[in-house]
């Protein structure tokens, strides 16, 4: 027996003595000491009485301890459930009682409000600050340095990704081992990274794009990465003369261009360039080949499906287009309404099929169904097109959602909140250009009969139910909300109304 997800990601480094981290002090992790750490860390998640198949819920800080954590995660056969650190608690306590995690990892800060959640919720809470200090990590310092790997198959889960919906509840997306494997070994072949690259890693590890692109890939090819603990534009500039790939999302891009420093000979070390998880502007791809004489590789994908298209790394990178479906990807567009496949060149959804697409979602067998078709093709929500070459474009989102700096909104959840508020009617929460992030969030309230509603105290509650990044950038009160003759909420009237809203002067 074995575990493909372990052995191939970690279990073939084995006692080398490689570089794997290159951190912001300047010491390095090495292979070898990183494994040693992941598996003292593995007796303490077995000692604690997990069993495979349980999850673990993780919201902690950037470290190379809490990665250790997701290698001691797959070596003991537990589900990784990583959670973006600026969920508030309430957003917490959904996550750990949807999922029935059996164990919390967070932050000490947290432990106050988490710790009476969790134990009401029967999980377990261990602490794993930013600095690698934390009752995890104390324990795992006692523990011996060997662990003998747990048997999982790759249909077993190993993650799961919260991700929101059209209704405002977020659904947790399981993935498998196949899924997590087959992903990262095409890219590593697509992208042709070799155990030379050195990753620039700025990208949250509580994603997609950070977590399973960017470490998969590196831990693939046996390469190493800057690991910093976020995006940091002068320690972004000052290490890339020795880094030679970074990825990022769009608003990486455009912070590098907006500074005069980021020059052809700064970007002259890197190989590759690679942009995903928000649309990276046609106009952002040719300033970025104008000043460095190098094209972003830009691709797309879902926390349901890992990377569905990338463009070349051989080849035309073309701008405003997401390239071509993986190896192994199969991509259709649909008709919406009929699910029918539409000729090429014609615009409509995209649907991906392939050992990349998720199993479903934890206990959500409707939810699953209406977006996963039994003949495995997963339904994405984004509209898109094909062009006589082959390449495709990202056209628009058949679902209501905000890209906020590559982070997703769903104007639903925040449209409940601010339903619920004093003097609120109702509300359409829309996102806007924004010069930084690329879109934001503006919420447009109507008032209740013969009320004013006060918008400062309203951005002030909502600190409890809503994560920072869900934050609308500014609230407009106007009288009443379009809508069509069918009384929907005519939502592209009210993006049009404010598209200037944060246009720079
Ligand atoms: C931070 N803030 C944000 C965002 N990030 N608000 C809206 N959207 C955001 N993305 C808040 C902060 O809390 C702060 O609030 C204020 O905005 C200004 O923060 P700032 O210092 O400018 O931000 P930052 O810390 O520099 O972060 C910006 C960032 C970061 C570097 C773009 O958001 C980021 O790393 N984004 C990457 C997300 C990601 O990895 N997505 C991949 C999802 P205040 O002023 O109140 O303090 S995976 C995915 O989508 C799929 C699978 C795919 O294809 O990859
Ligand atoms: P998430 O739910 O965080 O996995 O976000 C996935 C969504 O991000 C996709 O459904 C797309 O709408 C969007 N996305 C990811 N990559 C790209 C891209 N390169 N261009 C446009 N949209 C993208």
């Amino acid at each position: 027996m074995a575990n493909p997800l372990y052995d191939t990601l970690f279990g073939a480094h084995a006692g080398r003595d490689a570089p794997f981290l290159h951190l912001s002090d300047g010491s390095t992790v090495t292979y070898a000491g990183f494994l040693a750490q992941a598996a003292q860390i593995a007796h303490v998640l077995t000692g604690l009485g997990l069993q495979p198949g349980d999850r673990v819920a993780v919201q902690v800080h950037k470290s190379p301890q809490a990665l250790a954590l997701c290698a001691a995660c797959a070596q003991a056969g537990l589900v990784f459930l990583p959670l973006n650190t600026a969920y508030t608690t309430d957003e917490l306590t959904y996550f750990i009682e949807n999922s029935g995690a059996a164990l919390v990892v967070c932050d000490a800060a947290k432990t106050g409000s988490l710790e009476p959640v969790a134990e009401g919720l029967g999980a377990k809470v261990e602490t794993l600050n930013a600095d690698g200090t934390g009752s995890l990590t104390d324990k795992a310092a006692e523990q011996p340095d060997q662990f003998d790997t747990v048997d999982r198959s790759e249909d077993d889960l190993a993650a799961f990704l919260y991700t929101s919906g059209t209704t405002g509840r977020s659904k947790g997306a399981m993935l498998t081992q196949a899924n997590l494997l087959s992903n990262a070994q095409t890219l590593v072949k697509e992208w042709q990274f070799t155990a030379d690259d050195v990753l620039l890693h700025a990208l949250p590890i509580f994603h997609t794009h950070g977590l399973f692109v960017a470490t998969n890939v590196t831990l693939v090819a046996g390469g190493s990465m800057i690991f910093m603990p976020g995006f940091d534009l002068e320690q972004i500039l000052a290490q890339m003369p020795r880094a030679t790939t970074m990825m990022g999302v769009p608003t990486f891009y455009t912070r590098l261009l907006d500074d005069d420093r980021f020059t052809r000979e700064a970007a002259a070390h890197m190989r590759l360039f690679i942009s995903g998880s928000a649309p990276l502007l046609a106009e952002t791809h040719v300033q970025f080949e104008g000043r460095t004489g190098q094209r972003i590789l830009e691709r797309y994908g879902m926390t349901e499906t890992n990377m569905n298209t990338s463009n070349p790394y051989d080849g035309e990178r073309r701008a405003g287009t997401v390239g071509f479906p993986l190896p192994g990807v199969e991509l259709k567009i649909t008709d919406p309404d009929t699910g029918a496949t539409l000729p090429q060149g014609e615009v409509g959804v995209i649907e991906v099929r392939g050992p990349n697409v998720f199993k479903g979602y934890w206990q959500m067998p409707e939810k699953t169904a209406a977006e996963l078709r039994e003949d495995g093709f997963f339904i994405t929500g984004d509209l898109g097109q094909i062009d006589a070459d082959g390449y495709v474009s990202i056209v628009g989102r058949g679902k209501d959602l905000i890209i906020s700096g590559g982070y997703n909104i769903y104007p639903k959840e925040v449209e409940l909140v601010l339903d619920e508020q004093p003097g609120v009617l109702e509300s359409a929460v829309i996102g806007v250009p924004h010069p930084d992030f690329g879109e934001t969030v503006v919420g447009v309230l109507v008032p209740q009969k013969g009320q004013c509603p006060d918008t400062d105290a309203i951005m002030e509650t909502i600190k409890g139910p809503l994560a920072r990044f869900k934050h609308p950038r500014r609230l407009v009160v106007i009288d009443s909300l379009p809508r069509n003759t069918m009384g929907k909420v005519q939502k592209n009237i009210l993006r049009d109304a404010y598209k200037d809203m944060f246009a720079p002067t």
